[in-house]
């Protein structure tokens, strides 16, 4: 099946998924899922193997984060979340815990929008908040692995009666260009769990101006981020004692080998990260343990590897509070509301795109 390509400006596929046995007429009835992107063969997507081709091309190497979202990578990252030294999940829920309600009623009833929902689990807050002040729940969760995003959404579902959900198989910039008008009078574009630290401060900006264009003036942009806390703990959050994160940074290569028909040899590579301290960002990366030449078939490219050579897999950035909302603020969303934990390790911003 050939999937658009985000340059295309036609129509694309979208369809009611599953069966639709009589019982489940009603939760079917209400979810609807689009694929802007083609989940199972991503090397028809020439853009994006053209991403992988580069950043295995230049020197020092690099990947995009995005590759490490394949379906197991999705579970790996679930796993995450869970672990001791990982307080970037719990904190965040905690906040949100305490404050959903604020944010309710701050917005009013709006279609909740979000980039990168993976799980859902810290969105079922924000839910619970809204359908507490009796408004209408509609969300439209926007991920790239579409099996997390099709069981979540089911899930949902059946534990909210009211829920619409309109999902996306889709890359947040794809999707950005891509969403109509909301169903509802106001619209809030969710981007939680510090996924922001993956870009860098260029990218971030060109970020921030795509959520201004993809918001009416009056709309909302709710962004959680991590903060700046000494090295130790946040290394630790990066290297936990388990290996969780290892395996979830090694299984990029594995997610590779799969795609472009690859034969990248996890034994051959480890996993190593560190805080950066002058960029304020956490590095995570995959370095050879020999001399090795791989190959990517379908791509038509081997890449030689150095023994110690390295590739950049990820940057997590770590941010400063009064320095993110003036950003915020020079594209047009206006900071009305900021939340943070006990221990201001990491914070919640409601934004509203302002007029001009
Ligand atoms: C999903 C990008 C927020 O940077 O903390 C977790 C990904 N990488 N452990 C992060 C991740 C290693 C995570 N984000």
């Amino acid at each position: 099946m050939q999937f658009p390509k985000s340059s295309g400006s036609t129509g694309f596929s979208q369809s009611k998924i599953g069966d639709r046995s009589s019982s489940q007429y009603a939760l079917e009835d209400r979810l609807q899922i689009e694929y802007l992107i083609d989940p199972v063969n991503a090397q028809t997507d020439l853009e994006s193997a053209q991403d992988v081709i580069e950043g295995l091309s230049k020197t020092p190497k690099s990947l995009p984060p995005r590759y490490f979202y394949d379906d197991h990578g999705s579970q790996l990252f679930e796993q995450i979340c869970d672990l001791p030294e990982y307080y970037l999940t719990r904190t965040e829920a905690a906040i949100f815990q305490e404050y959903a309600g604020a944010i309710a009623q701050l917005t009013g009833a709006c279609e909740i929008v979000e980039l990168g929902s993976g799980s859902s689990s810290k969105t079922r807050l924000l839910l619970d908040a809204y359908q507490q002040q009796g408004y209408p729940l509609r969300y439209l969760p926007i991920d790239v692995s579409a099996g997390i995003l099709e069981s979540s959404a089911r899930t949902l579902l059946t534990d909210y009666s009211s829920l619409k959900i309109h999902g996306l198989v889709s890359t947040y910039e794809l999707a950005l260009e891509r969403l109509s008008p909301a169903p509802l009078p106001t619209r809030m574009i969710c981007f939680i769990g510090s996924t922001l630290g993956n870009l860098n401060s260029q990218e971030c900006d060109v970020f921030f101006s795509q959520v201004t264009q993809a918001l009416q003036t009056g709309e909302y942009f709710l962004l959680g981020i991590d903060l700046q806390k000494p090295k130790e703990l946040l290394e630790a959050a990066y290297n936990d004692s388990q290996g969780v994160t290892a395996a979830f940074n090694l299984n990029m290569l594995s997610h590779l080998n799969q795609q472009f028909d690859g034969n990248f040899d996890l034994t051959q590579f480890e996993h190593w990260s560190f805080y950066n301290e002058s960029l304020q960002q956490i590095e995570m990366h995959l370095r050879s343990l020999k001399a090795q030449i791989v190959e990517l078939r379908d791509l038509g490219v081997a890449i030689a590897f150095q023994s110690g050579e390295t590739i950049l897999s990820e940057i997590s950035r770590k941010f400063n509070l009064a320095q993110i909302q003036q950003e915020l603020e020079s594209k047009g969303l206006q900071p009305i509301q900021t939340w943070t934990d006990p221990n201001q390790w990491f914070g919640l911003l409601l934004c509203q795109r302002c007029n001009s």
